[in-house]
């Protein structure tokens, strides 16, 4: 057989397969409309469109303060600042005023501040995130500049921005469970790594400790909730942090799926990681809510968190609009499928 034969008879071959399987499908589908050409499963998202642009201007209203420290004019202007922002977005807002001792004997003018969606309502979530700023920069290089407050536009802002964003989308599109949204203070006065002294106690997650043992309403309990700490850098991944797992697997199951069918798995890595000392914690601990942190670790870097963490790099130009998004439209999917 020459070669034009051998493409001659390839051809027909295609050709009659083409002709069948077309013949086969007109028979099949006479009288109904044509398949479509794809059978990928699609996900319809049924959350309102989460605005990364609003999340970003809420974060950068906030790191525009200064470093939000306790005991600060920066810490007491932004606290205001939250409180009107929570107002204006239709949450009934309480204050929780605490004098908190530190790790170095400083008693901190705390504020907790509670934004609450339906307030009669029996059937509540809770979404949470620190509002407050490191004092120390101690993962620094340089010596100097380590005990210099950092901005945390990440560690901090970032996830008040998201929530405010959140909150601000409860107003437009209400849900008809109780939402509270809690920003909480002195999280981040945990023992510096300069400072060799041993002090025995918990000096991380303050404003946490505080709430979760005297709730702004007697017997608090929702039936979940979702902390978010350090949602906006670029290219951030979530692990599954252990406690989170530990306490609220079913939660850390429906978020990382939905996260996915969102198409953003890139971000929420199917992968569990290391434990982190979070507000979270205590807020499992004391049955406030089966809790999760949504948190940007890494396993790049020898302390696990992200380059920029307790640094003076945590600035603006960590942010990232489109990891505020992923973020954001995630914990949006989880409040407006709960049934
Ligand atoms: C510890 O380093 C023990 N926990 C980290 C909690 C944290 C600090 N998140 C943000 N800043
Ligand atoms: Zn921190």
């Amino acid at each position: 057989m020459n070669l034009f034969n051998k493409l001659f008879l390839s051809f027909l071959f295609v050709a009659t397969v083409v002709l069948l399987a077309s013949c086969n499908s007109c028979k099949s589908n006479k009288m109904s409309k044509p398949e479509s050409i794809s059978t990928v499963a699609t996900y319809e998202r049924v959350s309102p469109d989460f605005d990364a642009d609003s999340a970003f201007s809420f974060v950068k209203k906030q790191v525009d303060f200064g470093p939000r420290v306790p005991n600060s004019a920066a810490h007491e202007a932004c606290g205001d600042y939250l409180v009107s922002q929570l107002n204006e977005f239709g949450a009934e807002v309480i204050e929780q005023k605490a004098i908190l001792k530190t790790y170095d004997g400083i008693s901190l003018n705390a504020r907790n501040i509670i934004g609450v969606y339906n307030p009669d309502q029996k059937k509540r979530i809770l979404l949470f995130a620190h509002w407050d700023s490191r004092p120390f920069a101690d993962q620094e290089r340089d010596k100097s500049l380590r005990t210099q407050p950092i901005l945390g536009a990440n560690d901090g802002a970032s996830g008040v921005g998201v929530l405010l964003e959140i909150a601000r989308q409860l107003k437009q599109t209400p849900v008809d469970f109780g939402v509270d949204i809690i920003f909480f203070d002195a999280e981040d006065w945990g023992q510096p790594s300069f400072d060799s002294r041993q002090v025995a106690g918990d000096w991380w997650c303050l404003g946490a400790q505080h709430w979760a043992k005297n709730p702004h309403t007697p017997h608090y309990h929702a039936k979940f909730g979702i902390l978010l700490d350090m949602v906006g850098a670029s290219n951030a991944t979530f692990y599954k942090e252990g406690y989170s797992v530990q306490y609220a697997s079913n939660i850390i199951e429906k978020i990382w799926q939905l996260a996915s069918r969102l198409g953003y798995g890139d971000y929420f890595i199917n992968k569990k990681g290391g434990y982190i000392t979070d507000d979270h914690v205590i807020v499992n601990q004391m049955h406030r809510a089966p809790s999760v942190n949504i948190i940007h670790t890494s396993e790049e870097t020898p302390h696990g968190f992200g380059d920029f963490w307790h640094t003076h790099n945590d600035d603006m130009s960590v942010i990232n609009k489109s990891t505020l998004k992923v973020v954001g439209q995630t914990v949006m999917e989880v409040i407006y499928t709960e049934k």
